[in-house]
């Protein structure tokens, strides 16, 4: 077993989060991979507060495991899911896309492990000041909204600067990537892109399917513009957009407007033409669906053996 402080912290068996994926991370698969021994998290997106209400009552009844909650701070309704899981006694949250600061007294006051996304030493400073349990590092290979670093340099530098345990994220979607990880001082790893193609996953089989044929090279970030860069698999939406980005004539709102609805055409409907695949760069390691248990023990199991084998390369 990989021995780890995040293990004993959240009261989970492997010391692997799932990625709080807008439109993907639901109640089914948070209870899954929470039921396979990681923290499951829902996320509560762009959602207003009785769907995350629904969704965290949904999963208390198809698991006794701990599961979290992902809140997205961009989200117009980030107040209201704030105290949601403040009154539905959620355990865990992590945060995105944001600084949590305003939220930090009222979640720890009720007992919550705040464990937010951080894309920069800066802000896992500021978040170890005010109280977070831990922080996750996730580096610019990840899919979604993405900071600048990637995961090798942002990692060991974050575990240097902080004392509360680091998560790493972006880029990991095998043991490989687990024990590298730890090696770079991580005690954790969150995961996205794998467990997309998770049995209990519920996001449409074309979202699936694009995953499973992506290539090393079929992820694109773009949003650069609009000051929220965001990588997504290489499709026709995300070509379009870009030309846009790059059209002076096509102003910001324009721009905006254009994103709107992109993601739940991609993850509900499975739309090819007019979605918004979000994916890692790591897509192209991802080549089977399988039961999110599964998932978890082949990356905890082939970390193992890796990390049990480190004293080949020293004489
Ligand atoms: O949040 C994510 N990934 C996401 S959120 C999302 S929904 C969305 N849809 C359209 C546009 C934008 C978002 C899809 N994927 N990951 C965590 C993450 N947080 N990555 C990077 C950051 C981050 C970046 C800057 C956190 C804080 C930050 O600056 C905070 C500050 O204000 O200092």
């Amino acid at each position: 077993m990989l021995q780890s402080p995040i293990c004993d912290l959240l009261g989970i068996e492997y010391p692997v989060f799932q990625g709080g994926m807008a439109w993907v991370a639901d109640a089914d698969l948070a209870a899954a991979v929470s039921n396979g021994g990681g923290l499951g998290l829902i996320s509560a997106m762009n959602a207003d507060a009785e769907w995350l209400r629904g969704q965290i009552r949904k999963a208390k009844t198809l698991t006794d495991r701990p599961f979290g909650v992902n809140i997205m701070l961009m989200s117009p309704f980030a107040d209201q899911v704030a105290q949601v899981v403040v009154e539905e006694g959620v355990k865990v949250l992590t945060t995105g896309a944001g600084n949590p600061g305003k939220y930090m007294a009222a979640w720890r006051e009720a007992g919550i492990q705040v464990i937010p996304v951080v894309a920069s030493v800066g802000l896992a400073r500021m978040m170890e000041r005010s109280g977070a349990a831990a922080v996750v590092a996730e580096g610019t290979e990840s899919g979604g909204h993405i900071g600048e670093l990637t995961t090798m340099a942002l990692v060991p530098q974050v575990c240097s600067a902080v004392k509360i345990p680091v998560i790493a994220a972006g880029g990991i979607a095998d043991g490989r990537g687990v024990a590298a990880a730890f090696m770079l001082g991580a005690c954790g790893v969150q995961v996205g892109t794998r467990f997309l193609v998770a049995k209990e996953c519920n996001v449409h089989q074309n979202y699936k399917n694009r995953v499973l044929k992506a290539k090393d090279i079929d992820t694109i970030a773009t949003g650069r513009r609009l000051g929220h860069p965001v990588r997504s698999l290489k499709t026709r939406f995300s070509r379009d957009y870009m030309q846009k980005e790059y059209d002076p004539s096509v102003t910001a709102e324009e721009l905006e407007a254009f994103g709107v609805g992109a993601l739940r055409k991609a993850a509900v409907e499975g739309n090819e033409a007019e979605g918004c695949f979000l994916a890692g760069q790591i897509a192209g390691l991802v080549k089977e669906e399988q039961p999110a248990a599964d998932i978890i023990r082949d990356l905890c199991t082939q970390a193992e053996e890796l990390l049990k084998g480190a004293p080949k390369w020293v004489k």
